[in-house]
């Protein structure tokens, strides 16, 4: 059995942290980020869901009634309410786009590129995050919404090695879940099956019999200011919300100058975002 215990150090403790994150495929970096980077982004993302909300309101109710989301699931699936694919999308968990690429986001990987830990772990002296980053609410009450066991690296085919920073931005706990994700399987092969994404946009999950299940770990509590940290091929998977809480995350792909993309990526150090080369 493993316990979150044994993946959690002091994100100051930068050489134990590295031996985690090597031997297991996970490390949970204990008080990794500033409160006030936390406050600004959750600040932002508390915002950016009343913006949501307005689009949610013409069709009836709002994203704070406590039935919200069965009154989404019954709007999406009715065929005769012509939902856009971007509101669909934002629907389903997501935040939009322009959300995504705006400069709020930015303090998080602004930050990491003031402290030793992912250089470290990465091997680099360059730090780059692929854009846009991920950011996601989780209604209270909520099962939708959950990314069905993956690996990263099958939604990113398109970069070198990378590794995956998770960032809750509420507390998380066993009601108001993050993730729950399999220890030591950061070497194992591409486990999907087949690389199409079904109708609510995730790739099928792959087998849990892939892995040894005493080797996973439920990813709680966690506090903001600590983030998770995967491999590219450690799998995991979302944990629902049955809190009245609603849950606030981001998360983001980092890689080092050894590595590669071909979509567009943040030069941290730079602030800039890179764009492929056929697109330049
Ligand atoms: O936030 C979630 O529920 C899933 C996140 C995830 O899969 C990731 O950060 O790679
Ligand atoms: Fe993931």
């Amino acid at each position: 059995m493993v316990d979150l215990k044994d993946l959690s150090v002091e994100a100051k403790q930068v050489d134990r942290a590295k031996a985690v994150f090597e031997r297991e495929g996970i490390l949970v970096a204990k008080n990794l980020l500033p409160a006030e980077v936390v406050r600004s982004v959750a600040d932002f993302l508390r915002d950016a869901v009343m913006e949501i909300d307005k689009t949610v309101r013409p069709y009836g109710f709002s994203l704070q009634d406590a039935d919200a989301p069965e009154r989404l699931t019954t709007l999406m699936e009715n065929p005769e309410a012509s939902i856009s694919e971007h509101d669909r999308h934002m629907f389903l968990g997501h935040f939009p786009l322009e959300v995504r690429l705006a400069e709020p986001l930015r303090a998080i990987p602004r930050f990491l590129n003031s402290h030793p830990l992912l250089f470290d772990l990465l091997s680099t002296e360059r730090l780059y995050a692929h854009m846009p980053p991920t950011a996601r609410y989780v209604l209270p009450r909520c099962s939708l919404a959950r990314v069905p066991l993956h690996q990263d690296i099958s939604y990113n085919r398109h970069m070198g090695d990378f590794c995956v920073v998770w960032v809750p931005l509420v507390p998380i706990d066993l009601a108001c879940g993050g993730m729950a994700a399999y220890a030591r399987t950061h070497h194992a092969a591409e486990l999907i099956a087949e690389h199409k994404n079904a109708a609510d946009g995730w790739l099928a999950p792959i087998d849990s019999g892939s892995a040894d299940g005493a080797q996973r770990v439920v990813l709680a509590p966690l506090e903001p200011g600590d983030v998770v940290i995967m491999g590219k091929r450690t799998m995991h998977e979302s944990m629902p919300n049955s809190s009245d809480r609603m849950r606030l995350s981001c998360d983001f792909r980092f890689f080092g100058e050894q590595s590669h993309s071909t979509k567009h990526y943040l030069d941290i150090a730079a602030n800039t975002v890179v764009a492929p080369a056929a697109a330049q």
